[in-house]
């Protein structure tokens, strides 16, 4: 009697060859996404918080520009990069009206808020840049770095004056370690913008 398919189908021989070479290369990919999500020595647990205030109903706008150590800046016009986030871009009064259970509600603040979700360790730079200066008088503006964890604790505090229109000011750079230490330090100006300040 003659069995059907009693000897070896070079399709199928060929099929489970491909399943194996698959199966091993999935192995593969595995063994190096997973130091990956290990987030190598970023800290989670740490978080500090980057306000720029100014004088509310002040017309003028400033922009926070944040770098961290791997070169992510972060700004109105990319909120979200790396582990920093950027709340939103104030500029003045123009986007001070907000609508609360469908009511228009003045909300006459004048605040940039950056945070840093993790902890990268290296030097980070903060800017300040004034984009608008409607008012045409120099604005004072207030820069408070927050520790988040374990208790909410100011590691720094300082106020500059921002003088006229297109100015970018490097207010201080910071170094954190790997357990999130905070130490700040000075430092020339940097800029950050990809403006052209040409002729400024
Ligand atoms: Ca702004
Ligand atoms: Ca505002």
């Amino acid at each position: 009697m003659i069995r059907k398919h009693s000897r070896f189908d070079p399709f199928t021989d060929l099929l489970f060859n491909i399943l194996l070479a698959f199966t091993f290369l999935f192995f593969i990919i595995i063994l190096f996404i997973n130091p990956i999500t290990k987030f190598g020595n970023i800290n989670m647990k740490a978080e500090y918080i980057i306000t720029v205030d100014w004088k509310d109903s002040l017309p003028d706008d400033i922009d926070l520009w944040v770098k961290d150590p791997n070169g992510e800046i972060v700004s109105y016009l990319k909120k979200d990069a790396g582990w920093l986030h950027l709340d939103r871009d104030d500029q003045g009064i123009i986007n001070d009206k907000v609508n609360i259970d469908g009511k228009e509600v003045i909300y006459s603040i004048n605040r940039e808020v950056v945070t840093l979700r993790g902890i990268i360790p290296g030097i980070y730079t903060v800017n300040l840049y004034m984009y608008d200066n409607k008012s045409n008088n120099p604005v004072e503006a207030k820069i408070t770095i927050e520790k988040v964890n374990p208790t909410l604790k100011l590691v720094f505090f300082d106020t500059v004056s921002l003088k006229n229109k297109d100015v970018e000011l490097t207010i201080l750079k910071f170094r954190l370690d790997s357990g999130g230490k905070f130490t700040s330090i000075l430092s020339e100006n940097e800029i950050l913008t990809p403006y052209n300040l040409e002729g400024l």
